[in-house]
């Protein structure tokens, strides 16, 4: 039955705008206008322009189903989102009309977005990764779905209290989000525990301890088009409200401590970023959403479809990172257990639906779970898990007989020590397409951690180069760029970044490179007043401002970057006369909470950052800076306003890095390693028009396997001796002499892994080259402009485009 209705279709102009806002105040927030607060109009104008998603997203919908498209369910623990009210804006066309309406409302729209708090559901580049691909799914119209969770606190917020990091909780949920819509008619059972029981053939998993997972839906609103697709989060609530026993044993709190209780699997993100932490309640995380969403995908697909066979034909599942991989003997349970499919054709559907990237080689990042604890948490899993194990290796034992130290290596289960499952593995042999994340990450994956797979599969390992969506990386994070880049163009950069080539036909004009440099200089005062309101400290726009920000982690060398900073620092000392390129050295960063060397290297560099920024002889020819609390919305602030970007992880050990592309396509030049995607940049710009210094990977290997001996370079560079000499003597911390020895113990005497010493000539020697450019400013900004021609290939448009094509199988919807 059809039933016939009218509902309003929003205007689109300013006064349509203006008095929607204004009903939504009132009638949507219960709001007079006379006392309304700025955030009850940031609510309201949310409310207003979601109103503006909404027909768009259901046509979406529709369109997909009566298309019978295949779709693809991006499976991530993390969606790193950020604010989504001028993405949306920007996404429909509205935005002026917006800052319109509300300026007749006696609104500022500055003053407005900055109240909106950062959807940070993620930690670092592998859950910015999931959200540009969001956008960029949306954007090229493909029926893309994000699964994860709606955790209440997401990355903690940190505050630098005398140097330290202090980190205090996110409750982004505080005042309510209205870009979501509650779904508490779409929820499913998540079972824990409990024990399995063998009835004729079958196993019964019972006895369990379950939860709901209780459905969130944020609208992606693709870009110029009218194409919107879905983000699905799942929040726990308890399966009985409270414990009726105990409450009429009178025991009226312990009843609802048990609701508490089963309700904590989505409180709260782990904030470990490129470590694994094996909490069970981050095992209980990882189930809870994987199930959740392998259920409403399963619901979804029997809408249409009930012959299992023809699943991989309309499902495509991925999986970002290991997070998800329980969704492997989840949908092996349902199909087996459920619906009686026989094992073999399960696992085929399973091969053929799931594939997965994985985002790092460091050893201690790849999650592995005791078998104890998977069995006590999911014992069904873990028997399906054993079975998968037995029937691989016996295959593999057909092919490869006697080789029993294969068998032992590629083994789900570990069986070194405590008996471990290896999700990576498990993720390998169910998946029929499994990529690294660069081109130089692609090829060491193979070689290194998944050479005896890649033997195995060999069709099965591929390629995808990161990317970054240009509509919040430059669009939405710097008008003054893209109204330079817009004059010369036109627009449509926007949702095809290849045309930035175009751009190249300019860089011979003066009036171009002048934009250009405006542009930048522009976004440095926005910079340097944000610095100077936060934190109160003054620094000089027409210093060279270099900046390093990402997760502090000992791999991505923080610390190598301060062995440089104090070096210039005792240049100038020495050298008073001499006239050097002012710098502002900028970092922003958090450390996982418990890494203890991560805060070390926070407070050393705010103890560096005091020295040097108090000093009279310095002045402005050095200023170091601290940025708290760095996320999305910071990144969109600092990233603008880059002139040099620090992208110098050892050789070897940074997948891609993402933030290496923001950075250039903002036109700031890149100093780095030969590591991630670094290699593909300088490709793409060319070598005169980016810093490469360091060791490659084979050279760093070659040092590794031949003894690295830190203290050779110690011995013979002075330069860099009588900076690590001013660390280990207290020179930057007088109130603690002891605190940096350990640094100087790590690097200078305990073999450390990440060989700073090694780079540190070829790092300062480049740095040099730096200032020489920067003194060459039409030089320097017109290498800019090549780095920002050079980024079409770093559109995660172009990333997304080879998963739907390579992968996935997907097809756009027609609209
Ligand atoms: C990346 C992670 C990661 N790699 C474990 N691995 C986590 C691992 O909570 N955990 O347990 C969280 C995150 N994140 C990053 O992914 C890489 O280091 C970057 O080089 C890469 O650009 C990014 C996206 O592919």
């Amino acid at each position: 039955m059809t039933v016939s209705f009218v509902h309003d279709s929003p205007g689109t102009d300013v006064a349509a705008l203006k008095r929607s806002i204004a009903n939504k105040l009132v009638f949507a927030i219960g709001k007079d206008p006379i006392s309304a607060q700025q955030r009850d109009w940031l609510n309201a104008t949310f409310l207003a322009v979601r109103d503006r998603l909404i027909e768009r997203w259901m046509r979406t919908t529709r369109a997909q189903y009566s298309q019978d498209v295949k779709r693809v369910y991006y499976l991530s623990m993390e969606f790193l989102i950020g604010r989504a009210l001028t993405n949306a804006l920007l996404a429909l066309g509205l935005y002026d009309e917006v800052r319109g309406a509300l300026d007749e409302l006696g609104m500022d729209y500055n003053e407005l977005v900055e109240l909106e708090p950062d959807a940070a559901l993620g930690n670092g580049g592998l859950g910015r990764l999931a959200a540009c691909f969001l956008d960029s799914m949306a954007t090229l119209a493909l029926p893309g779905y994000g699964y994860g969770i709606r955790y209440d606190y997401g990355m903690f917020k940190q505050r630098i209290i005398d140097g330290n990091q202090v980190e205090t909780p996110d409750y982004w949920l505080a005042y309510g989000y209205p870009w979501e819509f509650a779904r508490p008619e779409v929820q499913y059972l998540v079972r824990f525990g409990g024990r399995l029981q063998e009835e004729n053939h079958r196993t019964r998993w019972i006895e369990t301890h379950d939860v709901f997972a209780q459905a969130h839906d944020q609208i992606i609103p693709g870009y110029d088009t009218t194409a919107t697709n879905t983000l699905r989060l799942w929040s726990a609530r308890a399966s009985n409200e409270i414990n009726l026993t105990k409450f009429n044993q009178g025991d009226y709190f312990a009843a609802v401590e048990d609701k508490n209780l089963s309700e904590n699997v989505s409180r709260v993100l782990y904030p470990d970023d490129s470590t694994y932490g094996g909490k069970e309640l981050r095992l209980r995380q990882e189930y809870f959403f994987t199930s959740a969403s392998l259920q409403d995908i399963i619901r979804r697909f029997r809408q249409t479809d009930d012959d299992f066979s023809k699943f991989p034909d309309k499902v495509s599942i991925h999986l970002n990172d290991t997070h998800p991989v329980l969704a492997i003997p989840e949908l092996m349970r349902i199909l087996v257990d459920e619906y009686e499919v026989p094992w073999d054709d399960a696992w085929d559907i399973t091969q053929k639906t799931f594939s997965y990237t994985n985002h790092t080689l460091m050893q201690e990042a790849l999650e592995t779970w005791a078998v104890d604890l998977v069995g006590r948490v999911l014992p069904r899993h873990m028997k399906l898990i054993f079975e998968i194990n037995e029937r691989f290796l016996d295959d593999t034992r057909a092919h490869h007989k006697g080789d029993t130290e294969l068998i032992r290596r590629i083994s789900l289960i570990d069986e070194s020590g405590e008996r471990r499952v290896r999700m990576a593995w498990l993720a390998v042999v169910a998946s029929h397409k499994i990529n690294g994340v660069s081109a130089l990450h692609s090829e060491l994956m193979v070689q290194s951690i998944f050479k005896d797979f890649a033997e195995l599969f060999p069709g099965r390992f591929n390629n995808k180069t990161n990317g970054i969506t240009p509509r919040r990386w430059l669009a939405q994070a710097n008008p003054s760029l893209s109204g330079v880049i817009d004059r010369y163009i036109g627009k449509t950069w926007r949702g095809n970044l290849d045309e930035l080539a175009e751009l190249r036909e300019h860089i011979d004009f003066p009036a171009f490179t002048k934009a250009i440099a405006d542009a930048k200089f522009e976004n440095k005062r926005r910079l340097a007043l944000h610095i100077a309101r936060k934190l109160g400290g003054v620094v000089d726009p027409h210093s060279l401002f270099d900046v390093q920000v990402k997760r502090i982690h000992e791999y991505k060398r923080q610390l190598l970057n301060v062995l440089h900073v104090i070096t210039r620092y005792n240049r100038i000392l020495k050298h008073p006369e001499k006239d050097v390129v002012p710098r502002v050295v900028i970092f922003a960063g958090k450390a996982a909470s418990a890494y203890k060397m991560a805060k070390t290297i926070i407070k050393l560099i705010n103890d560096v950052g005091r020295k040097i920024n108090n000093d009279p002889n310095v002045g402005d020819k050095l200023k170091v800076v601290f940025i708290p609390n760095y996320g999305v919305s910071l990144a969109e602030l600092i990233i603008p306003a880059a002139d040099l970007s620090e992208q110098i992880s050892l050789a070897g050990t940074e997948a891609s890095g993402t933030g290496n592309m923001k950075f250039a396509l903002n036109g700031a030049l890149t100093i780095g390693t030969l590591d991630g995607a670094n290699v593909e940049i300088k490709e793409a710009v060319g070598d005169e028009n980016i810093f490469i210094f360091g060791n490659t990977t084979p050279q760093v290997e070659a040092l590794r396997a031949q003894g690295y001996n830190p203290r050779k370079y110690y011995d013979e560079d002075e330069e860099l001796r009588e900076v690590l000499n001013m660390l280990a003597s207290g020179v930057f911390s007088p109130d603690d002499p002891e605190r940096y020895r350990t640094i100087f113990d790590v690097l200078v005497n305990w073999g450390d892994h990440y060989q700073l010493l090694a780079d540190y000539r070829s790092y300062v020697d480049t740095q040099d080259k730096v200032d020489a450019l920067y003194r060459k400013q039409d030089a320097w900004t017109r290498a800019a402009a090549i780095n920002i021609a050079s980024m079409g290939p770093f559109s995660s448009d172009r990333t997304i485009r080879e998963y739907a094509e390579d992968i996935w199988n997907v097809k756009p919807v027609k609209l």
